[in-house]
């Protein structure tokens, strides 16, 4: 028996600067929700709280570089967020927000609390100051040259281009990103946690008490234990957050790491008024779902917060997950390497539940891992239709078309078939024991291996024949397929709650709880609903959109990093005069034998019809470029290629990736006339 009574689970608040993608999902939301599907489906009292982060640095930059207010962004992005989650089946019983009015009470309380009670230090440092704009600068909004590689976009807290964690005073010749003023160093006064007064109890309470914790979470944390903690900065200068309850801290407000994580205690409290029995009372078992970049803020600042503060619990665990990829890329809101959820319920409508068990299925519980869109493709197809499907629809239809679509009674059972059935606890057993150790794609292979097994059951019994002989026997077979499906229809339902909603429609049953599952879950006689598809194939073209749509992304991506070629050495006005160029009209093309480049072109140039070999064989089809204008170089010495003399040359624009584009004039102009 639990020593617990409830359980309090939350999921990190994403930042309302953008929206969700599958590295999210898979991280954090699909595994809570699935955890917190099965806690409700086994009766326990469980709270699930979500909602959006909407201060700090990244959404003031968001909002600069649209030119609108920080609370219209996340205004706008936490409704589509909200909405997002709510359509995939996050079942949380709030989706908040920390720009809310509860939270900023909360958290200003909380602060205000800690700094009554003197837990906190005040110290002074010297931080950049952007005179113009008349305000502190925040590492994200000082950009100069990385001291590491060179590179003169770097930003304050990060180079992108090596990937070294930078601190503003380090880069070389910092600006502004506001105004692009050189900033001045102006002396500021913060409010520290003084982490390293609370090592030795995190010490313990860790590293001693919670070694059942993830080897992934448990070792970042000794890590950060072993070297040693600092006190932490609590509050920042900008002018988007929780202001700082003091008077002598105009202009400040809360570091956005000390907000958020509150926000899950505002949440509770605009979801309840019994909010205090979740977070003060150690029966209540809490839960941290989170990506393994916020590991060290939920496993050593947020509980030194609590600690500090002294009424609250403390995580009972922080099931953090490693990294998703993309087709064998880190996922990337800035390059748009992303599948973003509310894109994906567009383009594949009513298929939530094959997201939520790909993601299931390739989650990155060990290590990172990768999603690609075949393995997308085949997970469906040889997996949920295939197996769990198909199992579903041969008994739905066997059933109908042999018993008038009623539940038949079972008759003496062989020993294979009380193999079968005995197996269905079995199963049972060892899903639980994956979710209650968060072990969840292992989890959601169990639960299939019930499907795999109902199938192959079928397989081996042949109802389709037997019934030619002995429909007695049929009946009791189709009778355990039945107890298989319903069973299935609740094993599956944390993973994959659309589909078993729709499986119960078949079947014209209703919700089983957790503890019922097994023998006995649908009644001989009892008359099922309608059967139809429970999931259906994906074609190759649906996959092949989304391929290449991020084909598309990577390219322009790889264009806008593309450098262009320093500038020549200038030339006279009487060098460039020597050149002429004409307006030309290409008459005729015709690809040059035994070349891929090369193209024999006809063009009047307004002088006379001339002859012109050009490589842009590869770019263009003949018949694209009759009738063309151009612009042509008419006095280059003639050459001759491939045994063509070329007399002359036209103008093209190579772009970044390499491909060619004629340089047209953009209304007709008479051949010969000059370009110039
Ligand atoms: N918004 C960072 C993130 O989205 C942060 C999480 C807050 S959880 C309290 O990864
Ligand atoms: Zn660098």
């Amino acid at each position: 028996m639990s020593k617990f009574k409830r359980n309090l689970i939350t999921t990190a608040l994403p930042y309302a600067n953008g929206p969700v993608h599958i590295g999210h999902l898979a991280g954090v939301y699909v595994p809570a929700d699935i955890y917190v599907r099965y806690l409700r489906k086994k009766g326990e009292d469980v709270v699930f709280i979500g909602g959006s982060d909407e201060h700090g640095v990244p959404i003031t930059i968001k909002a600069q570089k649209e030119g609108v207010s920080p609370q219209a962004i996340v205004d706008h992005y936490h409704q589509m967020i909200k909405d997002s989650f709510a359509e995939l089946g996050i079942s949380f019983d709030i989706y908040s927000r920390t720009s809310s009015k509860t939270h900023h009470e909360t958290s200003s309380a909380f602060f205000k609390k800690l700094y009554d009670e003197g837990k906190f230090i005040e110290k002074t440092s010297m931080q950049y100051y952007d005179e113009q704009a008349d305000m502190f600068l925040a590492d994200r909004y000082i950009v100069g040259k990385c001291p590491f590689c060179g590179n003169e976009r770097a930003y304050g807290d990060q180079c992108e281009a090596c990937g070294t964690s930078l601190s503003a005073k380090d880069l070389i010749d910092p600006v502004s990103a506001i105004t692009g003023n050189k900033p001045v160093l102006r002396e500021t006064k913060h409010w520290y946690l003084p982490l390293d007064q609370y090592e030795d109890w995190l010490k313990k309470w860790i590293l001693e008490e919670h070694k059942e914790w993830k080897p992934n979470v448990y070792g970042q944390c000794k890590s950060w234990l072993d070297n040693g903690l600092q006190p932490r900065a609590v509050t920042r200068d900008l002018n988007w957050g929780v202001p700082v309850p003091l008077d002598e801290a105009k202009g400040k407000v809360l570091y956005v790491w000390f907000d958020a994580p509150i926000g899950y205690i505002s949440a509770t409290k605009d979801l309840t008024p019994e909010w205090e029995k979740y977070w003060k009372d150690p029966e209540t078992r809490m839960i941290h779902f989170i990506g393994k970049d916020n590991i060290v803020f939920h496993c050593i600042i947020f509980p030194a917060m609590l600690k500090a503060e002294g009424s609250y619990i403390l995580p009972d665990n922080v099931p953090a997950n490693e990294f998703l990829n993309l087709e064998g890329d880190k996922i990337s809101t800035s390059r748009n390497w992303a599948v973003w959820l509310h894109e994906y319920l567009v383009d594949f409508p009513g298929k939530q539940d094959v997201l939520r068990y790909v993601l299931t299925a390739n989650a990155p519980e060990t290590k990172d891992n990768d999603f690609t869109w075949k393995d997308f493709q085949m997970r469906n197809n040889s997996e949920l239709v295939a197996i769990y499907g198909n199992f579903i629809n041969r008994t739905l239809v066997l059933t109908a078309k042999y018993f008038d679509n009623k539940v038949p009674e079972r008759g003496g059972l062989t020993d294979y078939d009380r193999e079968v059935l005995a197996e269905i606890p079995a199963i049972v057993k060892r899903v639980e024991t994956n979710l209650d150790g968060f072990h969840f794609r292992e989890a959601l292979k169990e639960a299939m291996s019930l499907a795999r097994l109902g199938n192959k059951y079928l397989a081996d019994t042949e109802p389709w024949k037997v019934i030619k002989t002995d429909k007695e026997r049929v009946g009791t077979i189709l009778n355990v397929c039945l107890q298989i499906a319903a069973d299935l229809s609740t094993l599956m339902e944390p993973f994959m709650p659309f589909s078993s909603e729709k499986l119960r429609g078949f079947m014209n049953m209703e919700v089983v709880a957790w503890d019922k599952m097994g023998d006995g879950v649908v009644p001989a006689g009892h008359l099922l609903g309608t059967a139809g598809l429970l999931f259906e194939k994906i074609e190759d073209e649906a996959v092949q959109a989304q391929i290449d749509r991020l084909e598309a992304a990577k390219k322009a991506n790889e264009m806008a990093a593309a450098k262009v070629a320093p500038a020549k050495a200038n030339v006279s006005f009487e060098d460039f005069q020597k050149m002429d160029i004409r307006v030309g009209k290409i008459l005729t093309a015709e690809k040059v034998a035994k070349t891929k480049k090369l193209m024999k072109l006809t063009v009047d140039t307004g002088i006379d019809k001339r002859v012109i070999v050009s490589g842009i064989a590869e770019h263009y089809a003949p018949e694209e470029v009759v009738g063309r204008q151009v612009c042509v170089l008419v006095n280059l010495e003639p050459k001759p290629l491939k045994g063509i003399v070329s007399q002359g040359m036209i103008l093209m624009a190579e772009n970044a990736d390499g491909s060619l584009s004629f340089v047209s004039p953009d209304k007709e102009i008479k051949p010969g006339c000059d370009v110039r």
